[in-house]
């Protein structure tokens, strides 16, 4: 029998799903395990060999840990809600729901190719409203939510009207809006009105005034990723910033515990960093300067946010956000008009602008700050460098210290203070705290990082400071004016946002012919009467809505009562395991962190970090081939034509590399030849401009010259030019991408290989973690190994494993193996178990080993890497069962030792002494240790050795 990968893969595929192999349960006496994949968005391209990477490591890892006894969860299901399926339905007039559908059956049926566990009946679908129903619900419990400062805790918001009734809000300051304080006597007093809009300013999901980038000729908001440069990707429209109402997360509230809890987790440092980066906290004070307004005795407060109050004594200048409220309030009479030129020039540009570019601009504003320790008048500017939105939009400039406002002091001669005295060179700012101060009065002599403490405390006591840590991160938006999203469960009535009943769940987004937004930036749903004469909200949720709870819905997929049982979360718990690549690092894994939070807050669910731990696979790029055209014109007066595409081959070009000249002389040597055009005189513009070409198409670095001629009828008379007969094509090595035509589609790998020596070949290409070229070529390898495997069963074309007791020699092969796949497997280096696999059969193939009791543990290692011919090979032995549900072979430590023998060690055919070496020494090892013997060195007594006879496991003779 011969290994026919394709019936076997196709008969344990039908069966396994006819038996429901997979499905798993929430009531069982075995240890539970859950290894959860970032679930896919299904988009029309379908899958590519790279996209398999990450689910490959977790089905192994999920059926390791079911062979080692553990109730796995493995459910895989669909992020389906989105920009691009919109987009599609706005190209084709196709509805979304019927292109999301066609497009996750196509992703279920490659993905099933190749041989996953997932337990389908676990499946979600985030614009299913079965689903979506849930993520609506929590939506409404983070509305009806508020941060409790003091307990560090989401809560009703019910608490908190409770504590406004009896004590107003003094003690939880309003997050939305800092200066805003009341009496219980004023709060009782407020209107409804009112009222709401207050709650509105603690909820935990709120609605707000927003920009968004508006696009006026596509009457449409865009994304962020849809706008570059300032332009609309599609169709090159100017884009602006406008004022729309949004809905938000109030994530901020939830910085310090996002903090903390990555020290809870099992992430990379890297990821860690990147969170904590996003996150961004720092700590310092909030400083009170005053401004004296000009033409009048009033001074008005100006409070920046600096890390550094320990610096306050060299603080030259001030600088405003050009946004900043106070800058039209201080503006003196004389710099009137040049302020507002330069403010109106910094509306102008992005954020992303003024933080990226290191231009220097600024403009006076003729107002002077006091100083709150001095009293020495300070010039206060404005600059795009500060931001509005981060600390305070205002700042106290220390050019010794830092660099930006080094280089403002120098551009605009500004004085600069020194107070780090040898350590401020006089070219460049210091920002080190590790510096004695001088120059600064009551702080002189003290190490900077001391001083900032003893700074704080003397502004806390006079009342001019506070002590103040600040976050980077921003309340997210949580709002999209399209129309393939979750619809927000809000009505509105007079201005206030009114949640819909919970009994009115799901509400249902409604089917709509055209996906044309609504006016005035509103999302298309603004477009259905029937939904606006309910004064329904028109806004829809974003895509990571329903990504953020997901994992756990799988845990109780059908509940139709609550998002899932609490007995069914307490079960499953956490994620024990997730994988998933790096470029959710910030958005989906904050948000889910979050919600996991908010729900643990609000005793749903029993813990409230998401994922124990998280590994990030690495991206396997394509590798692009190119084709060189060969870009000319003749001149205009030629009369003969020539309209052939000609390609030069690679290795043509590189031999020219350096030398256009010469290259172009070749080649027009070459379609002179052809053509009778002379080459010297015909042409006038020329130019070799290298083109992607589709990888089917080339063989190795080959290209197949009548396969592309007929690709494309515009190359159909293609003329190649080559030092031989072959087309030599260039290669990189890029991001896999259907623009680039390199796109690799594992369906093909399959039907050639098989999904086995797919799933172990793609792990084999190197670490996990690693970015790694695909390369179709070294899949033969992996290839010859199952067949090798296979061999050993049958090594002629029948079974001939037998019930023989193992040799010590091959028990110690399969121990080794045992151990080095478990540990290997449990770290995810599956890599390294893969060579092991292959060391193991390769010495058991020379041992001619058909032993049941070496070959029977051995298929239950290989089971989640090859789950098919495993599970052949096990019927053929066993007759029934699954070796799916075997378990995991131990191995025995004495079969680990080191195996030594003791030679004996002859000179010229009589032994003189004993030497011992291990079972695996090298021939050339040994041999130098013998030489180096001092017994062996007496007997040969300087005469010189002719040679050495080595006769493994048996005896050492010296001829001299
Ligand atoms: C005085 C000072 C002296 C500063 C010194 C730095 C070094 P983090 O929080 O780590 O980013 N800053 C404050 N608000 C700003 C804004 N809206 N736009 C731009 N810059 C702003 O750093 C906070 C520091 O960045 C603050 O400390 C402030 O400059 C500046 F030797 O104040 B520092």
């Amino acid at each position: 029998m011969e290994y026919a990968f394709r019936e076997i893969e196709e008969k344990w595929q039908k069966r396994w799903k006819e038996e429901r192999i997979y499905q798993v349960s929430n009531d069982s006496d075995k240890p539970k395990c859950y290894v959860l994949d970032m679930f896919p968005y299904p988009s029309g391209a379908g899958l590519h060999v790279g996209h398999p990477l990450g689910y490959i490591a977790s089905d192994i890892y999920a059926r390791y840990k079911r062979l080692q006894g553990f109730n796995v969860l493995h459910p895989m299901g669909f992020d389906a809600f989105g920009l691009p399926a919109e987009q599609y339905a706005i190209e084709t007039g196709q509805h979304p729901a019927v292109t999301t559908e066609k497009n996750i059956e196509a992703f279920k049926k490659q993905m099933d190719n190749i041989g996953f566990c997932f337990d389908w009946s676990r499946e979600v679908r985030t614009s299913d409203p079965r689903y979506y129903r849930w993520t609506q619900w929590i939506f409404l419990e983070l509305f009806h939510s508020w941060y409790n400062r003091e307990a560090s805790k989401a809560e009703p918001i019910s608490t908190l009207v409770n504590i406004f009734e009896t004590q107003g809000n003094q003690a939880h300051p309003c997050p939305g809006e800092a200066s805003l304080r009341f009496s219980s006597g004023e709060w009782l007093a407020f209107g409804e009105n009112k009222r709401q809009k207050i709650l509105m300013n603690y909820r935990l999901c709120y609605c707000g005034i927003g920009e968004v980038n508006w696009c006026e000729a596509l009457g449409t908001v865009l994304a962020n990723d849809e706008v570059v440069n300032g332009v609309s990707e599609r169709g090159g429209y100017p884009v602006v910033k406008k004022k729309l109402r949004q809905w938000y997360l109030r994530i901020t509230e939830y910085a310090d515990r996002l903090l903390e809890g990555l020290g809870t987790v099992d992430f990379s440092e890297a990821m860690k960093e990147m969170q904590s980066n996003w996150i961004g906290r720092s700590s310092g004070a909030d400083i009170e300067f005053k401004i004296k307004k000009p033409g009048s005795a009033d001074a008005l407060p100006l409070t920046v946010y600096t890390t550094r109050p320990d610096t306050v004594f060299g603080v030259d200048f001030m600088v405003l956000a050009p946004e900043h409220a106070l800058v039209s309030e201080i503006k003196s009479p004389g710099q009137a008009a040049a302020v507002e030129d330069y403010v109106a020039y910094v509306q102008s540009r992005s954020e992303r602008e003024r933080i990226a570019e290191k231009k220097i601009s600024g403009c006076f504003t003729g107002a002077y700050a006091i100083h709150p320790f001095s009293g020495k008048q300070i010039p206060v500017w404005i600059s795009e460098y500060v931001l509005a939105g981060y600390g305070t939009g205002a700042i106290m400039a220390v050019p010794c210290g830092d660099e930006r406002d080094h280089k403002f002091a120098r551009h605009f001669n500004i004085p600069i203070t020194n107070i780090i005295g040898d350590a401020y060179n006089g070219h460049e700012a210091n920002p080190s705290k590790d510096v004695r101060l001088q120059n600064s009065d009551f702080l002189n002599g003290l190490p900077m990082a001391e001083a900032i403490e003893v700074v704080i405390r003397k502004l806390e006591t006079e009342g001019t400071g506070l002590r103040k840590v600040n976050y980077k991160m921003r309340d997210a938006a949580f709002s999209r004016q399209r129309y393939w999203g979750e619809p927000f469960p809000i009505r509105w009535e007079e201005g206030i946002a009114y949640p819909l009943n919970e009994d009115r769940l799901p509400l249902e987004l409604p089917y709509v012919e055209t996906y044309k937004p609504g006016p005035e930036g509103e999302g298309p749903l603004a477009n259905i009467p029937e939904w606006t004469a309910q004064h329904l909200e028109t806004n829809t949720m974003p895509g990571y809505a329903g990504s953020s709870w997901y994992f756990l819905r799988y845990m109780d997929p059908g509940n139709d009562q609550v998002f899932a049982s609490r007995k069914a979360t307490d079960y499953w718990n956490q994620v024990d395991m997730y994988i998933g690549g790096t470029e959710h690092a910030v958005g989906h894994l904050l948000y889910s962190r979050m919600w996991t939070k908010v729900l643990s807050d609000l005793g749903y669910i029993g813990f409230d970090e998401p994922y124990k731990k998280l590994v990030n696979q690495g991206m396997i790029q394509g590798s692009s081939r190119f084709v060189y055209a060969f870009n000319f014109k003749l001149q205009p007066e030629i009369p003969v034509t020539f309209d052939h595409p000609v390609f030069v081959s690679f290795d043509v070009c590189r031999k020219y590399e350096n030398d256009d000249p010469g290259l172009f002389k070749f080649i027009l040597s070459r379609i002179g030849e052809l053509s009778g055009l002379d080459p010297e005189k015909d042409f006038s513009t020329i130019g070799v401009i290298p083109l992607h070409v589709d990888i089917g198409l080339v063989s190795g670095n080959e290209l197949d010259k009548e396969a592309f001629r007929r690709s494309n009828p515009k190359y159909a008379g293609a003329v190649f030019v080559s030092e031989t007969d072959q087309y030599i094509c260039g290669s990189e090595v890029e991001k896999m991408s259907k623009s680039k035509y390199n796109v690799v589609n594992p369906d093909d790998i399959v039907s050639r290989y098989g999904a086995d020596t797919f799933r172990m070949y793609e792990m084999f290409l190197g670490p996990l973690e690693q970015s790694k070229p695909w390369d179709t070529k070294g899949i033969e390898g992996v290839h010859r190994f199952l067949k090798k495997l296979w061999r050993l069963f049958f090594p002629d074309g029948s079974l001939v494993v037998n019930d023989d007791a193992p040799t010590e020699g091959e028990l110690r092969i399969l121990h080794k193996t045992i151990k080095k796949v478990k540990e290997d497997t449990e770290k995810l280096s599956f890599n390294t178990a893969v060579s092991q696999f292959m060391i193991c059969v390769n010495e058991l193939t020379a041992l001619k080993c058909h032993k049941k009791k070496v070959l029977e543990p051995l298929l239950i290692l290989l089971t989640p890497y090859a789950p098919h011919v495993t599970e052949e090979l096990w019927h053929l032995l066993k007759g029934a069962g699954s070796v799916l549900n075997a378990s995991y072979p131990g191995y025995a430590e004495k079969y680990l030792q080191e195996a030594t023998f003791t030679y004996p060690v002859a000179i010229n055919g009589k032994t003189r002494t004993e030497m011992t070496f291990s079972a695996d020494a090298l021939q050339t090892d040994m041999e130098a240790e013998v030489l180096a013997d001092n017994v062996v060195q007496k007997w040969i007594d300087g005469k010189q050795v002719k040679k050495m006879i080595v006769v493994k496991g048996r005896m050492i003779n010296v001829v001299v």
